[in-house]
């Protein structure tokens, strides 16, 4: 394998955006395999806030089945400890020592955010970043906070905007909304099925539950909800 494309992303659920951005990266950078690497302990976010890593790869190989150019990778899933980027390139430039060109593939909103990424530094020097813009993304506001050896790492690719988030597919499930169109059916299928997303039916209050039960919120505190 020559060039080869990472797409790392919590995928809490995958989506259509998703898929578009690895898809336009591939054909745009002419990558052989985009290789979809679901984080096993994000960095970045407390665990109890994100499904198991397990049905977020699940989710991931499901979607990403139709696409002979991408395969998914558990490489973050089985490594202990917290998922960092960094680890996850070395081991790939481990497993393919002959690599032309390795690419993260990443939304261009999230460039500012891999400043703050663990061993930053070393991370520029691994691989180069495709970041992709959606429309009405102005890139001299980035130019202005970001320095310039950091943006010659990075090549923003423009694609059609689809305001598809993974917030948003959660929050509509939990509201009993339909997800039809924002994930392929066969994601859509698993989150029916395993009942993710789901907040538990009330408790009477005068039967708190005896064992304290996981938490799952969305980003505020107010939006505090059980679930399974
Ligand atoms: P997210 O939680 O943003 O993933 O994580 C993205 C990657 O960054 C993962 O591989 C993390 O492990 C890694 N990370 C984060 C923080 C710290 C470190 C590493 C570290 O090493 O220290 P999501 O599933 O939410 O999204 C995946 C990607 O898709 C993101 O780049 C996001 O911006 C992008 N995206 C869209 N792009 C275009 N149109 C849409 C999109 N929805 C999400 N509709």
């Amino acid at each position: 394998m020559q060039r080869l494309g990472i797409m790392g992303g919590t995928f809490d659920p995958i989506h259509y955006g998703h898929l578009l951005m690895a898809e336009e990266a591939r054909q745009a950078f002419a990558l052989d395999q985009v290789v979809f690497v679901p984080n096993g302990r994000p960095a970045h976010k407390k665990a109890y806030l994100v499904s198991s890593p397990e049905d977020r790869y699940a989710m991931t190989l499901l979607a990403t089945g139709s696409n002979p150019c991408f395969s998914c990778s558990r490489i973050e899933i089985e490594r202990p400890g917290p998922s960092y980027t960094i680890d996850t390139l070395r081991a790939f430039r481990r497993i393919y020592p002959d690599l032309d060109a390795l690419y993260f593939i990443t939304g261009a909103d999230a460039v500012l955010e891999i400043l703050t990424w663990h061993e930053y530094d070393h991370l520029v020097r691994e691989c180069r970043f495709i970041a992709v813009t959606r429309p009405g993304f102005v890139l001299e506001r980035l130019s202005a906070v970001v320095d310039a050896e950091f943006l010659d790492r990075v090549s923003f690719l423009p694609i059609p905007g689809l305001e598809i988030s993974s917030t948003d597919i959660r929050r509509r499930v939990r509201e009993g909304r339909s997800v039809k169109y924002l994930t392929p059916e066969p994601v859509e299928a698993y989150i029916e099925q395993q009942g993710l997303y789901r907040p538990l039916p009330m408790m009477p209050a005068e039967h708190p539950p005896a064992l304290e039960v996981p938490v799952y919120s969305e980003e505020t505190p107010e939006g505090l909800k059980n679930r399974p």
